[in-house]
């Protein structure tokens, strides 16, 4: 059984996020979206809140799963039995960093492979961050993320 990590910090899921959930569901056996545990990173959602909220989008999926952890990615994979993780790539600027991390977990443990889904370009200039920005000042981000996530923001501004 192939299975794949897809690891973030998820605060909150957006629609790209789940775009790479649904395309990975369909390469790998099994998918398990893993929350990181990383609250130095100041998260508008506790790890709790946003593993919850993971679990209420997934629901169509019968192969993916959420679970959480900390520390090393490359540590976490090997506790669940995954050979692949799985990042997504949205513009040349995330290259850079995810491609360092990718040499780096190859280096701790040559048998996990990483595999990069490139975003659909209606999602190319969505992340978390920009999200929270909009919502904070008013703007409208139906479309961006998943209906339950838009109530959570509201809930929490
Ligand atoms: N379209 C496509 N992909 C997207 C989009 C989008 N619109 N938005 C985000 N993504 C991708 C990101 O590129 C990333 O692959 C993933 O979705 C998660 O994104 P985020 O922003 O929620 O999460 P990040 O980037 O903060 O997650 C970083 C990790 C948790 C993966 C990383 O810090 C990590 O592995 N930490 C564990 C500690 C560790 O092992 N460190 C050593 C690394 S070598």
């Amino acid at each position: 059984m192939k299975i794949g990590i897809y690891p973030g910090s998820f605060d909150p899921i957006t629609n790209g996020h789940l775009d790479i959930i649904d395309r990975a569901s369909r390469i790998c056996d099994k998918v398990i979206v893993g929350v990181l545990d990383n609250p130095s990173k100041n998260p508008m959602f506790t790890l709790e809140e946003r593993v919850a909220l993971i679990k209420e989008v997934i629901k169509p999926y019968d192969n993916v799963e959420v679970d959480s952890f900390s520390g090393l990615l490359i540590e976490y994979a090997g506790q669940i039995d995954a050979s692949v993780i799985i990042k997504g790539l949205r513009a040349v600027s995330d290259f850079e960093y995810e491609f360092q991390m990718a040499l780096m977990n190859r280096k701790l443990c040559p048998d996990v492979e990483t595999i990069f889904l490139m975003t659909s370009s209606k999602f190319s200039y969505l992340s978390s961050s920009l999200v929270k920005e909009v919502a904070r000042f008013g703007g409208c981000i139906e479309g961006l993320v998943p209906q339950p996530i838009i109530k959570a923001i509201f809930k929490k501004l």
